[in-house]
């Protein structure tokens, strides 16, 4: 999937080379065989449990987008693969009004977005980086890629999608980083808001 940002440096952002490795916390230990995603809260019907296998059997994408770190590094032309968070979300729909998810990873990190967010159309569960699997520390086996928003909306070792109601604040959003989080509004604090 072709890019479809512009090829511009977001305001307030400064070019490198390649992003950084960046988490808080350690790199879980993390296999697919053992891997699973949760579909949870306000769902339209059953919660479902997702396993790597249920994964591979959704239809597969390639998209090249650039990486934005909040804190105002940006890489560009990074490949990523895997598979479009709306194929997923079609097995597990949200109920009618709920407008936003709060995505978990392991560890207790989490970040929240709006459910037009998340399903937007180069919304990504990564399984793949520059044509490799992506790597334990890039937050391998399967992280969320959602690329017109800041770098902490997309959770490494994504295990759970809980669709709400209201806002839950995650793990940035509640140390001041804002709800929404796109970068082409530089919407980076709570006081935006
Ligand atoms: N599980 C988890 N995912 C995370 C984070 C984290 O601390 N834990 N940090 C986020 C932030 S702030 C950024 S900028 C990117 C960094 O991705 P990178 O390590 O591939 O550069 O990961 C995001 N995903
Ligand atoms: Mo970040």
């Amino acid at each position: 999937m072709p890019r479809t940002e512009p090829r511009t440096v977001p305001p307030g952002q400064r070019l490198v080379a390649e992003l950084p490795v960046q988490h808080y916390g350690r790199v879980p230990v993390l296999s697919p065989e053992t891997w699973t995603l949760s579909i949870v809260g306000e769902t339209a019907g059953p919660d479902r449990v997702l396993t790597w296998e249920d994964l591979q059997a959704l239809p597969r994408d390639t998209l090249v987008a650039d990486q934005h770190c909040v804190s105002k590094l940006t890489s560009q032309d990074v490949v990523w693969e895997g598979v479009l968070v709306r194929h997923v979300v079609d097995l597990a729909p949200p109920a009618d009004g709920a407008g936003h998810v709060l995505v978990s990873a392991t560890y207790g990190y989490s970040a929240s977005l709006l459910l037009d967010d998340l399903i937007s159309p180069r919304s990504l569960l990564a399984t793949h980086r520059n044509g490799d699997p992506l790597a334990a520390e890039r937050g391998g086996p399967v992280r969320l890629v959602v690329p017109h928003l800041y770098g902490y909306k997309g959770p490494k070792w994504v295990g759970e999608i809980a669709y709400l109601r209201e806002p839950v604040r995650g793990f940035w959003e509640q140390r001041g980083y804002h709800l929404v989080g796109d970068v082409w509004r530089q919407e980076r604090y709570s006081y935006q808001e």
